[in-house]
């Protein structure tokens, strides 16, 4: 029997990791990081993940505590540790990890960098319009397989978790990009699942701390956040 501690903000790689434990019917605690603020370099943080970044899972069971950075490989863990969602037999299995991984390495970094260029600075057309075009290559591609497949590996698994809540956050910046309709039907499927509600019920009470948490840090903070400084 486990219990799990999830590490976290409203930020769409944490969102996977909720939609997975609400998926699997495991019960977790959710302790909020003010990333604003910096708490997630500070010392009892960088001791879960040395690279400073949520989400971070820690599972205590029988077997001891275990803790897992990078949201892709807490996916991985969770399917692999409960047997669901990670793909039924080797094949399906390397499926569901190929667009995992396919999410993890291209979108999350590109969709991210997209919004971030578009609309968190004014100052930027280079980052902008080549973020924007890789993100609308990747959008085809996405169409491309939801158009000859009902999810991303054929049958529902983390790879669509992982996907899910990064088209969720894009839809409030670029919305006319995602109205093709494979996408639509997949996102709809995917966000009238009872776990889905629950995970966004529960990342409902989660957001407005991260926005109380932005509200009052200050311009060097922020700074830092961005990436547009070093850390100390
Ligand atoms: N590849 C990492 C990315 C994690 C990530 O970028 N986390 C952001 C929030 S979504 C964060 O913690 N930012 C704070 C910082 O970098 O200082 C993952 O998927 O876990």
């Amino acid at each position: 029997m486990q219990t799990y501690t999830l590490y976290g903000m409203g930020s769409p790689n944490v969102v996977k990791v909720v939609i997975a434990l609400e998926e699997l019917g495991q019960t977790y605690d959710f302790v909020h990081v003010n990333v604003f603020q910096g708490e997630q370099r500070e010392p009892w943080f960088l001791a879960l993940n040395p690279n400073g970044k949520v989400p971070v899972l820690v599972e205590r069971s029988d077997e001891g505590d275990f803790s897992l950075f990078e949201s892709g490989a807490i996916m991985d863990w969770l399917a692999r540790r409960h047997g669901a969602f990670g793909g039924s037999g080797d094949d399906q299995q390397a499926h569901v990890r190929q667009w995992l991984f396919f999410q993890m390495a291209n979108c999350g970094p590109t969709f991210g960098n997209a919004i971030h260029f578009s609309f968190a600075t004014k100052e930027a057309p280079y980052g902008q319009n080549r973020f924007q075009i890789e993100m609308r290559k990747q959008l085809k591609l996405i169409e491309e397989r939801l158009a000859a497949s009902d999810y991303l590996a054929g049958e529902y698994s983390i790879a669509d978790m992982a996907l899910w809540p990064w088209i969720r956050t894009l839809e409030m910046f670029f919305a006319d990009d995602l109205q093709t309709p494979a996408l639509r039907r997949w996102f709809a499927a995917i966000e009238a699942r009872p776990a889905v509600q629950a995970a966004i019920a529960r990342m409902d009470t989660v957001g407005p701390l991260d926005k109380d948490a932005r509200k009052v840090a200050s311009p060097e903070q922020l700074d830092r956040y961005f990436g547009r400084v070093a850390w100390p």
